[in-house]
């Protein structure tokens, strides 16, 4: 607390009134407020385990069904190079956000209806990392063919 002039303490009343925590309730909050940020970047930025392995069809197309809601999931998914494929999105989110999904590395633009599932075919791949994405770019998902 601040000095003040004793004539000051008697008029003045104050606004507010630091209550005094104990140094552990203080450490916690601190703790928690840090794990919080930490969760946060890595829920946004960080790698969200190894992705999803595409399955393949009796006619050697590699196929997975990403679902829609949100996000992709699975938003990382795992294709073999030098095959076709092909992802089917299954759209469950309303928000206009993910109304399309753009593949900017195959120039193509896919538009998701509500409540169905769309395909987009892909030819045989060079290994690489290919993002894709919403509308917007806020919602990604990557392909990596290797
Ligand atoms: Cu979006």
């Amino acid at each position: 607390m601040t000095h003040l002039f004793a004539a000051d303490l008697v008029k003045a009343e104050p606004l507010w009134r630091a209550i005094e925590q104990p140094m552990a309730l203080k450490a916690l909050v601190a703790i928690v407020g840090v794990a919080l940020i930490a969760w946060e970047l890595w829920w946004f930025l960080g790698r969200h385990g190894g992705g999803v392995v595409a399955r393949e069809s009796e006619a050697g197309v590699q196929e997975i069904t990403i679902t829609v809601d949100g996000g992709y999931a699975p938003s990382r998914i795992r294709v073999k190079a030098g095959q076709p494929m092909r992802l089917a999105f299954h759209r469950i989110d309303p928000s206009g956000c993910v109304a399309q999904v753009i593949f900017p590395d195959f120039h193509k633009t896919l538009d998701l209806p509500l409540d169905a599932t769309t395909s987009l075919e892909l030819p045989p791949t060079e290994a690489g990392t290919y993002p894709f994405h919403c509308g917007m770019n806020m919602v990604r998902g990557v392909l990596e063919v290797e």
